[in-house]
């Protein structure tokens, strides 16, 4: 394992561009529930079926209760050693930091320069996509029972993005450019959902040396160059104490 982490550290300390990409396992340790496994489960829900425009259609009661019931929890969690160690690297020139999460606890610990490609769970925007609607403003109540839009008075939605849905263009041109890289750091996802899990494989055909941090096997595991088996809010401190 110390063999590994000082690969890392070697590759991270000569880097003039490093790449981080988040998800729900670099909050796990903050008390914020992964999407999938039997952690993921909400009531008999599986993320899959809640976080989709056509549930929102058939149900928008239920898909309310679930983030309104996600933001409550999420209000209560404070970031963790692994939000400390990425927000103080995200200050290092060259640093780039992608998230899959929604939560804001990369914001919360002082990352800077985030870029939220799944958006924020604090934000909302209008299901009717009236024209000042469609721009997602920040309110973070709670609880909140089927809050409309200020605009237009139609439903509002969770400014996040669900399966189907396109991410927002600058979020991927972004992405995409940080993914030209001498580094490229994947912590606590599961590299399954698309486009984030294509990030690493792309930053791979750049050139960048690949790293995966997360407590188990991925589909990752098997094209980075280094896959650590840890807790992200551990590993990262240790790889940190090597700079
Ligand atoms: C720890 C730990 C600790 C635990 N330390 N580790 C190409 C191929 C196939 C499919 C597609 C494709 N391109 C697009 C698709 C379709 C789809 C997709 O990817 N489907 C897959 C499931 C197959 N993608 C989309 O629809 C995307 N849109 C898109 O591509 O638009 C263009 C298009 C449209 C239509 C058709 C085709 C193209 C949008 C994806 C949006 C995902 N949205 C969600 C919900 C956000 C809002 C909300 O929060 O409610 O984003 S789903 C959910 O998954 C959420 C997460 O950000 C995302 C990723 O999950 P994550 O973060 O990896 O969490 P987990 O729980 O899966 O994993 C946690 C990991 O942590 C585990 O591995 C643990 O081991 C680990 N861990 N504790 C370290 N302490
Ligand atoms: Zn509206």
């Amino acid at each position: 394992m110390n063999d590994v982490l000082d690969k890392l550290a070697a590759r991270i300390k000569a880097a003039r561009r490093l790449t981080i990409l988040t998800g729900a396992g670099v909050s796990a340790a903050s008390g914020v529930p992964t999407f999938r496994g039997q952690e993921g489960l909400w009531r008999q829900y599986r993320a899959e079926d809640l976080a989709t425009p056509e549930a929102f259609a058939r149900d928008p009661r239920l898909v309310w209760e679930w983030y309104d019931w996600r933001r409550q929890l999420i209000a209560g969690c404070r970031p963790n050693a692994a939000h400390g160690v990425i927000a103080a690297w995200s200050k290092r020139h060259g640093t780039a930091v992608i998230t899959q999460n929604v939560d804001d606890l990369h914001l919360a610990a002082g990352t800077q320069g985030l870029i939220r490609i799944h958006g924020s769970i604090w934000e909302l925007s209008c299901w009717g996509r009236c024209s000042q609607g469609a721009t997602p403003w920040r309110d973070d109540r709670v609880p909140l029972d089927q809050p409309r839009c200020p605009h237009c008075g139609q439903l509002a939605r969770p400014a996040v993005v669900w399966f189907g849905e396109s991410l927002r263009r600058e979020d991927v041109e972004a992405a995409t450019s940080a993914t030209a890289c001498d580094v490229f750091l994947t912590v606590g996802t599961s590299a399954i959902v698309y486009p984030a899990a294509g990030l690493i494989h792309e930053a791979r055909d750049h050139g960048a040396f690949t790293a995966e941090i997360n407590l188990e096997a991925t589909p990752a595991s098997s094209a980075v160059d280094v896959a650590i088996q840890g807790a992200a809010e551990e590993v990262l401190p240790a790889v940190d104490a090597l700079l």
